[in-house]
């Protein structure tokens, strides 16, 4: 379906942004997903983000791995460059294109079997070397693009699809964050909007190694019988679903909190979410509190969301390394190439 083109008609009267662009412009090809998966409100979060913040789409490079959230770059931001990647790979591509022109805003999109099992090194290291970049995990603890096999993310006791009960211990990819010296670290859930829109403004802006766990349900492989959102319960009360088979015309799970409260959200699985909003007296700077009330809070079987993390004032690769500001597209032959008298000082210095 990514070749259908979206009707370009704009309402007359629809919003502009500083720029004169309506939210049509920063959209992308139509979503292959299934209906009612959280990676495409994730990506509507995304298009809401980049359009209120009026940045131009040639200024954004989507990079992503394998798997449909890797996908989903198609289908937002469609006039920015991108690049699908190889499974697990995403976080090295972004880093070889980020050193060779830190001029563009770039935007990670993975998994958490791509980010948490293939491609963990990979993550880990990026966000240790304080990439300057955004890096969004779109998390429903499966492998959905390959039929929902638990994921690292999967928490202990958790059951599949089938019954079958995890019994391997949870990756925490927040916790991960924290202590591998991410400077903006957030979790959020795709069915709140009204609190993931602006994380991913603040994130977008942050000039550093920004990361967003964003727990994304799927609605094929999350689900189990006696859930009200199941295949079963659906096939006895809707025959569209028997039509469409396992694509359900479902509805996104939305969620409203107040500050300091918790609530409890069933997936499409029947399993159930706690949500903890961050109390208002949480301080977001302290990096070892947050590690310790997270863990806490998890033993407790609560997810938290909010802003977690935030380090005022980052360093990101370019700094650590001391590296030119100009893309190295537009270095001249004489700075490539400074000359032979050049290499041998270069090597002097290194014996
Ligand atoms: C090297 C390699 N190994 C395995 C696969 C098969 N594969 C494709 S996507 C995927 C997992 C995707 O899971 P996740 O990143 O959580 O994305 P989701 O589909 O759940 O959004 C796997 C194992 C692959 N494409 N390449
Ligand atoms: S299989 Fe799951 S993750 Fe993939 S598009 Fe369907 S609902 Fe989304
Ligand atoms: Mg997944």
């Amino acid at each position: 379906m990514t070749y259908i083109a979206k009707p370009r008609f704009n309402h007359p009267q629809a919003a502009v942004n500083a720029l004169g662009y309506t939210r049509r412009y920063y959209e992308g090809s139509i979503s292959t997903l299934c209906a009612g998966c959280g990676h495409d409100s994730i990506s509507g979060a995304l298009i809401q983000a980049f359009f209120e913040l009026a940045i131009e789409p040639h200024r954004v490079a989507k990079l992503s791995g394998i798997g449909c959230s890797s996908k989903t770059p198609t289908y937002f931001l469609g006039s920015s460059h991108g690049l699908n990647s190889v499974h697990g790979r995403m976080p090295s591509v972004l880093t070889g294109a980020n050193l060779a022109n830190r001029e563009l805003l770039y935007l990670g999109v993975s998994g958490d079997g791509d980010s948490a099992s293939i491609g963990f090194g990979q993550f880990a290291h990026a966000l240790r070397r304080g990439v300057n970049m955004l890096y969004v995990v779109e998390n429903n603890g499966v492998y959905g693009l390959t039929k929902g096999q638990f994921s690292a993310t999967a928490d202990t006791g958790s059951k599949s699809k089938r019954g079958a009960v995890n019994n391997d211990s949870a990756i925490d990819m927040v916790g991960l964050a924290l202590q591998l010296g991410a400077t903006f670290v957030a979790r959020s859930f795709s069915g709140d909007k009204e609190q993931l829109v602006p994380l991913l403004k603040a994130a977008i802006q942050h000039e550093g190694a920004a990361f967003i766990d964003v727990i994304s349900p799927c609605v094929a492989f999350n689900n189990h019988a006696g859930s009200t959102k199941s295949y079963d319960y659906v096939r006895e009360h809707n025959e569209a679903v028997n039509f469409l088979d396992f694509i359900a015309p479902r509805t996104e799970i939305v969620a409203k909190f107040e500050a300091g409260t918790t609530e409890d959200i069933e997936q499409h699985d029947g399993s159930v979410i706690r949500l903890r909003k961050l109390a208002s007296d949480y301080d977001p700077h302290d990096r070892i509190a947050a590690m310790n009330y997270l863990q806490a809070r998890a033993a407790a079987g609560e997810v938290v969301t909010g802003l977690l993390y935030l380090d005022r004032e980052p360093k990101d690769l370019h700094a650590h390394l001391n590296t030119v500001r100009v893309p190295l597209n537009a270095l001249g032959e004489k700075e490539l190439c400074p000359g032979a008298a050049a290499l041998d000082a270069l090597n002097a210095s290194l014996r």
